[in-house]
């Protein structure tokens, strides 16, 4: 892979050679290739059981050049009517009202180009304690760009439909078991030299000390790349770490010298539509985009019902009691992403969301779950 350095740092060498090393190890792990059942119909023991020991598994080929081209073309629309110069602002850079500027939570999540908005801060609870290193931007730059656009499932009807793809939710099922339940759905968008990093961090917040904790209890996020995914504009991950407990990430980066290139990290290297699950628990980051390639990805999380119901929740969500009542409200996005999937679809063999087997007929994709389902859907995550 050729690493294009678009920042004019004296860093950029060092930082190809840690990519080039990282690559080589990512190609030697045994956890990537097309999504594969049992003659019975359940997903391949052999993918559960890889993804159990490393924590990701990247299924190659899962989205298709058509659908790609859709959900490209729906996500640039989004893109071109973010907020600008800045995510306060009520119109995007032609002066036309800002996409989402009036739903109940701005979609929107900006930062300087090449910064790290979150690492050393509190947010996310606290979870990113170390600030990753920020390269200069090359040549003129806006004062911030989009990295993160919420409520997809509302936005965009091709990210629905993504969402309610077979392949993915039978795999959901085969991890979490069949009354799994959604998290929170996002764009990642990695502008090249200019997508923000996310520093290094481990998504599970609630559960580190419960007596029934084990290497599922955050669950896992589906990351569908709808152009690929480079070291350089990736998310790495430290294979295994989801099975070790929380993880002091600022002593992990002092005793490697300070720096956050962790010698055990590997990228997740895709081509274009193929998807990766990743546990939520596994310590993973991104580095600030400092190549030419951008990264856009469909971005969604599954967990097991039994470690959502009666939590108070602390990421996206927080403050909300997840009663059965709100976790129910929130699980009709996936018959209604099944059923806008069955119709551009048709002849498709579609997911049953067991859960919600009795009621399909008042979760289709139409005007009424339109608002009903989907307007401000957001607001009922399920934040651990
Ligand atoms: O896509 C990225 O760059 C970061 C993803 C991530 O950190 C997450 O999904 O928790």
């Amino acid at each position: 892979m050729t690493v294009t350095d678009s920042a004019t740092d004296a860093d950029a060498e060092a930082r190809a050679r840690y990519y080039a090393a990282g690559e080589r190890r990512a190609r030697e792990l045994p956890n990537r290739g097309p999504i594969r059942y049992t003659d019975e119909g359940c997903v391949h023991p052999d993918i559960v059981e890889a993804y159990w020991e490393h924590g990701f598994y990247i299924f190659t080929g899962v989205v298709e050049a058509k659908e790609l081209a859709d959900v490209r073309a729906e996500v640039d629309e989004v893109l071109d009517r973010a907020p600008y110069p800045t995510r306060s602002s009520p119109v995007d850079r032609h002066g036309r009202p800002a996409l989402g500027v009036d739903m109940a939570r701005n979609p929107w999540q900006m930062a300087a180009p090449l910064s790290d908005p979150v690492g050393g801060t509190s947010a996310n609870h606290g979870r990113h304690p170390v600030k990753m290193y920020e390269p200069m931007p090359a040549g003129e730059a806006p004062a911030e760009v989009p990295f993160l656009v919420g409520s997809g499932l509302e936005l965009m009807d091709s990210f629905l439909r993504v969402y309610g793809h077979p392949d993915l939710l039978r795999v959901a099922e085969a991890i979490n078991g069949e009354d799994f339940t959604p998290f929170t759905d996002v764009l990642f968008v990695k502008l090249p030299g200019l997508g923000p990093s996310v520093a290094w961090h481990q998504d599970g917040q609630l559960h580190w000390d419960s007596p029934d904790w084990d290497a599922g209890s955050h669950g896992f996020n589906l990351q569908v790349q709808l152009y690929g995914s480079t070291p350089a504009n990736g998310v790495w991950v430290v294979p295994g770490s989801h099975r070790l407990g929380k993880i002091d990430i600022a002593a992990l980066v002092e005793a490697n010298g300070g720096s956050e290139r962790l010698p055990d990290a590997v990228p997740l290297v895709c081509d274009a539509g193929d998807c990766v699950i990743t546990n939520r628990q596994i310590l993973h980051a991104s580095f600030a985009n400092t190549s030419s390639e951008l990264r856009v990805t469909v971005n969604f999380g599954f967990h097991r019902y039994s470690s959502v119901i009666g939590q108070t929740g602390v990421l996206s969500g927080r403050g909300n009691t997840y009663d059965a009542d709100y976790i129910a409200r929130r699980c009709r996005c996936i018959p209604v992403a099944i059923d806008a999937r069955a119709q551009r679809y048709p002849d498709e063999d579609p997911y049953l969301y067991k859960p919600l087997a009795d009621a399909l007929d008042e979760n289709r994709f139409d005007e009424e779950t339109r608002r009903t389902v989907l307007k401000d859907y957001a607001l009922f995550d399920l934040g651990i």
